[in-house]
């Protein structure tokens, strides 16, 4: 016989890329896959790496400030938003198996003409998150999350009403720190792994597998700027956490990007909170493309996510732009937070097997 035959493990190569991470994930969980999914994540890590270009020569090109629109939330839209927004739209749009779009920078779902009924996937997302942040070299990112288009409806007919789904039917969720290096992580619900991007290739390979939160931390994560304002059970407990209650004196971490704040949370454990305030009485995150996706990320990697009193992803949503308080973190300040705000542990159980928390 001519030539060379090389004798490598494909299936266990030195460096894994999410691409082939999710091919793999595929093989294992869901043997009869097409590959539709993962044509349609690799959308998506496209124009996260198209954002990261941008993100990493902010200074240098014309992509700081204010774009001069003010989107659906009454905010002003920043110019890397527009673009990191454009990007999914662009990356996504061209998938043919994604029937509906719904960003938190467009008030309505978005739909695409000819794919007459083949497309699979519904994707919601924050194109860049942390907004505030961007003109100052704090940390931001994108958060994603995945559903199925529900079987007999048509996205031409109600595209919103075929969005509004609740978060326990996420197929996947994921986000990117475009951080001190840009990490992309995301679940199928097999477990919580992360990509550091390589700027050498340009690919985002296997760094964090199998992440899990720890069971207690050492930070606690919320706007203190507000403490006046939060329920007072809120108070009574970031006390207790303050006060050396839970056996060791909490720190404050506070970046004022979700991806962020919660991409420590997951790594470091501990609790980050966005609690009702007045001027946000149901609580400021978007509940589909902020709350859900971390809360099912938490949840696979051994924490809990709660809107105050229940499972966020347990929420029937009523708007694409619904926006819902949120307490994520680690097993043991969740347990206390349960004490403090008289949550019914039965109503944490999650329904994929593990328990709910004990007292
Ligand atoms: P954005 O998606 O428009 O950037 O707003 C959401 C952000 C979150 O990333 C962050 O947790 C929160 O708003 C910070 O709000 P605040 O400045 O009120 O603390
Ligand atoms: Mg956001």
């Amino acid at each position: 016989m001519n030539g060379t035959v090389l004798n490598r493990q494909m299936e266990n190569p030195t460096i894994v890329t999410i691409q082939q991470h999710i091919l793999q994930q595929q093989r294992k969980h869901s043997p009869h896959a097409t590959g539709s999914f993962s044509w349609l994540l690799s959308g998506i890590t496209l124009a996260t790496k198209m954002t990261e270009a941008r993100v990493r020569r902010a200074g240098l090109l014309d992509v700081l400030g204010a774009a001069g629109e003010v989107n659906v939330q009454g905010e002003n839209q920043q110019k890397l938003d527009v673009y990191a927004d454009e990007a999914l739209i662009h990356c996504l749009g061209v998938r043919e198996n994604v029937a509906i779009i719904a960003s938190e920078e467009n008030e309505h779902a978005i739909t695409f003409d000819g794919r007459d009924g083949h497309g699979e996937y519904i994707v919601v997302f924050d194109p860049l998150d942390g907004s505030s942040n961007i003109d100052v070299n704090v940390s931001v990112g994108t958060i994603f999350s995945i559903l199925r288009m529900p079987k007999g409806l048509s996205p031409d007919d109600d595209p919103t009403a075929a969005v509004l789904q609740p978060g326990t039917r996420q197929l996947a969720a994921g986000y990117v720190v475009y951080g001190s290096s840009t990490i992309m992580v995301y679940t199928t619900g097999h477990g919580v792994h992360g990509f550091t991007l390589d700027p050498a290739i340009g690919a985002f390979v296997l760094s964090h597998e199998n992440i899990r939160m720890p069971e207690q931390g050492s930070y606690y994560s919320s706007n203190d700027a507000y403490w006046e304002e939060f329920p007072r059970s809120y108070r009574d407990y970031l006390t207790h956490l303050r006060s050396g209650g839970m056996g060791r004196r909490y720190a404050l971490r506070y970046i004022g990007s979700l991806v962020a704040d919660f991409h420590r949370t997951l790594l470091r454990g501990g609790v980050f909170l966005y609690p009702p305030t007045h001027k946000n009485p149901e609580g400021k995150l978007r509940l589909l493309y902020e709350a859900n996706p971390v809360a099912f990320i938490a949840e696979q990697a051994g924490g809990y996510a709660l809107d105050g009193t229940r499972r966020v992803v347990e929420i029937e949503p009523k708007d694409i732009h619904q926006r819902t308080s949120l307490v994520v973190g680690s097993e043991s300040e969740i347990s206390a937070f349960q004490k403090f705000c008289h949550v019914d542990p039965d109503s944490l159980a999650t329904g994929n097997g593990r328990s709910s928390l004990e007292f």
